[in-house]
């Protein structure tokens, strides 16, 4: 197996590609923070990428998006295509860290992304990010306050927000006698190949961490060691680990008890008006996810015109009313159908967000990969 400072060298030399080296650095157990920062170094003695503070020319006439499934309305991007005559492409994928491994790796080809909070860190420190050019934002003044100027982009240089949720227990009210109220049911044998938990690190292990009353950004060895005991133990439960696709599956009846995120759902209620979702009463986390451009973005200025109209009310309340999540604009917000309400101070004392656990990545990943071979 290569070693570390061998791929950072061969990457300074110019003797291995971006995508090549995170591969193998992802392969040698490098975490996506560390890979962040070697990528970053590696990159400094080349020219500035263009279009960070230039001028931004006329709309150009594609737009490529990198978005998380199942978080656009129906008639967001054909209205937009329609509109402004831009042709849009859409990829999607199902987790921060998929995404992140992909833009490290060098895929250029992407003019918007939706990153949650706790990735702007990495992203920062591979320096992948352009900074916004707020004059072409000019639907900014429809977001919420409690959204603006966050911790992890202080004043909005790089992002737009998007969309915020949480995490919880999504269930079949018909199929599970008591509603679930704790991250404990997941070790119910009764339930055995009827749950799921989402394929995700900062989730699964998470949770485990708040069952135990511990934070879930918790980098303790002795509480993570519990977590991952907890999570092994609830594996034997467990059908699988999904996290979008797994609404079919509830709809469908073949799992009773889902961990999910909270629009996903409320899509999935929509289908099958048995399916609830609950918070346990340990807490569990609250996500704020945020527009963002990477420098490498062929087309910066549909880029913000998208970005722009996302933020327009009734795109907002569209998009809101369709998956679910909750909305940053509040604008938006009376045109929304559910009027999902903003998280309440009492509410928020039971939320976490995610933040990045910057070196203690290699733990975390370290026990997710064991947690999975177990
Ligand atoms: N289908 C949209 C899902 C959005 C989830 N965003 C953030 C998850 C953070 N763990």
């Amino acid at each position: 197996m290569p070693n570390a400072p061998c791929l950072a060298d061969a990457l300074a030399r110019g003797h291995l590609s971006r995508r090549t080296f995170v591969r193998q650095a992802l392969g040698a157990g490098l975490t996506l923070p560390a890979i962040a920062t070697i990528l970053a170094a590696c990159g400094r003695d080349r020219p500035a990428d263009t279009g960070a503070t230039a001028e931004l020319g006329p709309i150009e006439k594609e737009l490529r998006l990198y978005l998380w499934s199942d978080y656009l309305a129906d008639s967001t991007i054909p209205d937009f295509e329609r509109e402004f005559g831009v042709s849009v492409t859409l990829d999607t994928y199902e987790s921060n860290e998929e995404m992140a491994a992909k833009l490290l790796a060098g895929a250029t080809g992407y003019d918007v992304v939706l990153p949650s909070s706790y990735l702007f860190p990495v992203l920062f420190s591979a320096d992948l990010l352009l900074p916004l050019q707020r004059n072409l934002l000019t639907n900014w003044g429809n977001l919420a306050p409690m959204f603006l100027d966050p911790s992890w982009d202080p004043g909005n240089t790089h992002s737009v927000p998007f969309g915020w949720g949480t995490t919880g227990l999504a269930y079949r009210r018909d199929l599970v006698p008591t509603p679930p109220d704790s991250w404990a049911v997941l070790f119910d044998e009764k339930f055995r190949g009827k749950m799921t938990m989402l394929d995700d690190l900062r989730d699964v292990i998470g949770s485990f961490l708040k069952l135990r009353g511990h934070s879930l950004n918790s980098v303790d060895p002795a509480a993570l060691a519990e977590a991952k005991a907890d999570a092994i133990r609830a594996k034997a439960n467990l059908k699988a680990y999904v996290s979008a696709p797994v609404k079919a599956q509830l709809v469908a009846g073949d799992v009773w008890i889902a961990q999910l995120w909270s629009g996903d759902a409320a899509q999935a209620t929509t289908e099958q008006a048995e399916i609830a979702f609950t918070i346990p009463k340990e807490g569990s986390m609250i996500f704020a996810d945020a527009m963002v451009v990477p420098r490498s973005a062929p087309h910066k200025r549909a880029a913000h015109e998208f970005m722009n109209y996302i933020l327009r009310p009734e795109v907002g309340a569209a998009i809101a009313d369709t998956t679910g999540y909750g909305t940053p604009n509040q604008a938006a917000l009376p045109l929304t159908r559910a009027k999902t309400p903003y998280p309440t101070a009492e509410e928020l004392t039971r939320l976490e967000y995610q933040t990045d656990l910057a070196e203690n990545s290699a733990l975390w990943d370290r026990i997710w990969t064991e947690i999975k071979a177990g």
